[in-house]
């Protein structure tokens, strides 16, 4: 795919990327569009817009300023050629999902991924006669077992890396390599990463996707979806679903998308040294039973997690001894942690996957995804992470020591 090419730092576009490109007025910080339709000159140059002689905005579910801006901006970062701004990860995973298959289809696609995910392939895309051939994390590095599930009907790879809530890491290159070699594309939900630490294009993917409520925003505060890929694959989305559904971002969530990638490379440098500070104390904690970071020289996936992460993010999912008993005081007693879903937020948030994120899964569903019932996940925020480490001892003193006999 011929990329949008920059000679700048990668830090540098996340600050200025193109947000001026379109500006009129000469703004440092881009205007938000709120508007909904567009006023043509006269008849003739509006129905040219229709016919697609003349340029001009018609309709903000057609296309808008500022939400150009963003997919410009996205679309430089990830090294694609264009991007689709969405109104949720969700709607992002649907738009390309139902653009590439249709019924008596299939694809392919890891177990291990976000809960609301896992519905959409498993329940609505099934009822639609689309059909998810879903591998475990474990199998996942097999080529021959993913091979086994690819057949004519095969449409698309879908991968989430790192794996929620596991965080499992699925290698890019070797899934991209078999997506080439049958002709079909490679999905990659980079929504754990972020664009500043993971670049799926570069290891051979065709579509990469972001639930922007997430480290995009980074504030909490919005709900919106990416997409990027090639021009060609961009236009087919927007013209096959996007247009016509009509799951389209607002322009205000557009802006304050933008104006939280301006700090993506600094807080996604502090939520992974965060992350990595707490993992290495839960590691080492005696109530603790497993801790599941990519950065840990002890992850099942360290090796492929060096090769294809400039670091490893913001998310650890771990195991105290007495599982969801002890699991759950946990939940109940932190301070500083909020017991919330999401993540990607400047405030840390601690959540349990079985009963939450993940119970669009049945027991025996998790169970092949590697999903625990005892198991926690945190997204690791903004604070000082002795806060954190503090907050998280105070909730384990409250848990059984497992090595003390009972009198
Ligand atoms: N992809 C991943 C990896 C996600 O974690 C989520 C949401 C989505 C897509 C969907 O994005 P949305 O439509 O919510 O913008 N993950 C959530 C989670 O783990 N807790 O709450 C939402």
């Amino acid at each position: 795919m011929p990329k949008k090419t920059t000679d700048l730092a990668e830090e540098t576009m996340i600050v200025h990327g193109c947000d001026t490109a379109h500006s009129t007025s000469r703004d440092l910080v881009p205007p938000i569009h709120m508007t909904s339709t567009y006023t043509f000159e006269n008849a003739a140059q509006g129905s040219g817009v229709f016919a697609g002689t003349h340029d001009g905005y018609v309709y903000t579910r057609i296309a808008n300023p500022t939400i150009d801006i963003l997919q410009e901006k996205m679309a430089v970062l990830e090294g694609g050629e264009a991007a689709i701004a969405t109104a949720s990860g969700m709607s992002a995973i649907a738009s390309v999902a139902m653009t590439l298959a249709r019924p008596d289809d299939n694809f392919v696609a890891c177990n291990s991924v976000y809960g609301g995910t896992f519905a959409l392939f498993n329940v609505q895309l099934r009822n639609l006669r689309i059909t998810p051939r879903f591998i475990s994390p474990a199998l996942s590095h097999s080529k021959k077992e993913i091979g086994k599930l690819i057949d004519k009907n095969t449409r698309f790879l879908f991968i989430e890396t790192p794996a929620n809530p596991t965080l499992d890491i699925i290698d890019i290159q070797l899934w991209s390599s078999i997506a080439a070699s049958k002709k079909i594309p490679l999905i990659v939900d980079n929504t754990f990463a972020s664009t500043y630490l993971q670049k799926p294009f570069n290891l051979g993917a065709d579509i990469v996707i972001h639930s922007a409520t997430k480290y995009l925003g980074g504030h909490g505060d919005i709900i919106g979806g990416i997409l990027v890929g090639s021009q060609k694959m961009m236009e087919r989305i927007k013209e096959e679903y996007v247009r016509d559904f009509g799951p389209v971002m607002s322009p205000f969530n557009a802006w304050l998308i933008l104006r939280g990638i301006k700090t993506l490379a600094l807080r996604m440098e502090r939520h992974s040294d965060n992350a990595m500070k707490i993992a290495k104390w839960l590691k080492k904690h005696k109530k603790v039973e497993s801790v599941h970071y990519p950065g840990l020289a002890s992850h099942r996936n360290h090796t492929i997690a060096k090769r294809q992460m400039k670091k490893f993010g913001g998310m650890i999912a771990f195991e105290v001894n007495g599982g969801l008993i002890a699991g759950k005081r946990i939940l109940d007693n932190v301070k500083i942690c909020s017991l919330a879903v999401s993540l990607g937020d400047c405030e840390t948030l601690i959540q349990h996957p079985a009963s939450m994120t993940h119970s669009t899964y049945t027991k025996k569903e998790r169970e092949k995804a590697g999903i625990t019932d005892g198991l926690i996940r945190l997204s690791v925020g903004l604070e000082n992470a002795d806060d954190i480490i503090a907050d998280l001892e105070n909730t384990l003193s409250l848990v059984r020591d497992p090595s003390r006999k009972r009198r």
